[in-house]
């Protein structure tokens, strides 16, 4: 699978990339994420990508022209394996379903807005979606690009292990969180006089599956009641 990023701001994306197992996955081969700076795109010689909004109002809003143009010319021959992507606060919310649904194209593009905004014709006649990460504003799309990276490349054949092809091919989406995770201990059993649960150290392997169900089901409905919501129905 190939990532492409078009953004303003390309040294945003040394490091994010070049550690762990996303970084492993490129370094074999099964990936490649490529950065272009949006001003190359440009014509001009000041290399303008951004311009005021018509109407009035505060800040720059992106151009279209290099937007249309960085994205026509990395993929000259779009086809029904490409996916272009506009990030944006207005997007539809990205979540682990829609991570396994673009894990599923050969090519990803993604668009990196900033300013106040991007002009709506990328969304309407170039991008095939638009996507936002979350309810909170962020100063511009490279990391929610970055975040949507992450969540896709772990998904991709033979990135994490090949565990994972089995489960893609089912219809729901495999990783969804049904009910958070059971909390973890590991040594030593009392720090601080804190105590690990004596269970998880007894050996009964019976009794830890039970603990671990119901601390699951006591930790989400503390910090996530509507997912138990959602069980429901
Ligand atoms: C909704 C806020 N806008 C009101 C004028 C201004 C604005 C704020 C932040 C416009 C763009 C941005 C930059 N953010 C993104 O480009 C972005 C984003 C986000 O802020 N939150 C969650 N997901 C995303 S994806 C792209």
């Amino acid at each position: 699978m190939v990532f492409h990023v078009i953004t303003i701001f390309p040294e945003f994306f040394r490091g994010p990339f070049d550690y762990g197992v996303v970084a492993r996955a490129a370094q074999a081969g099964k990936l490649r994420i490529e950065i272009h700076n949006l001003r190359d795109w440009t014509g001009d010689r000041h290399k303008t990508v951004d311009d005021r909004p018509f109407g009035g109002g505060e800040g720059m809003v992106l151009k279209p022209e290099p937007i249309f143009h960085a994205v026509e010319s990395i993929l000259p021959d779009r086809n029904e394996q490409d996916r272009v992507i506009l990030l944006s606060p207005q997007g539809r919310l990205f979540d682990q379903r829609e991570a396994v649904r673009l894990s599923r194209y050969r090519r990803l593009v993604l668009i990196c807005g900033r300013y106040e905004g991007v002009d709506e014709r990328v969304a309407e006649h170039l991008a095939d979606e638009e996507l936002s990460i979350g309810d909170y504003v962020l100063s511009g799309g490279e990391l929610a690009a970055a975040v949507v990276i992450d969540a896709v490349a772990r998904l991709v054949e033979g990135v994490l292990g090949n565990e994972q092809s089995a489960l893609r091919e089912s219809f729901q989406d495999p990783e969804a969180p049904a009910l958070l995770d059971y909390p973890q201990y590991t040594r030593p059993a009392e720090f601080r006089g804190w105590k690990a649960p004596e269970v998880l150290l007894s050996g009964n392997h019976e009794e830890i599956r039970r603990w671990r169900r119901q601390a699951a089901l006591a930790k989400t409905a503390r910090m996530r009641p509507e997912l138990l919501e959602k069980l429901r129905n």
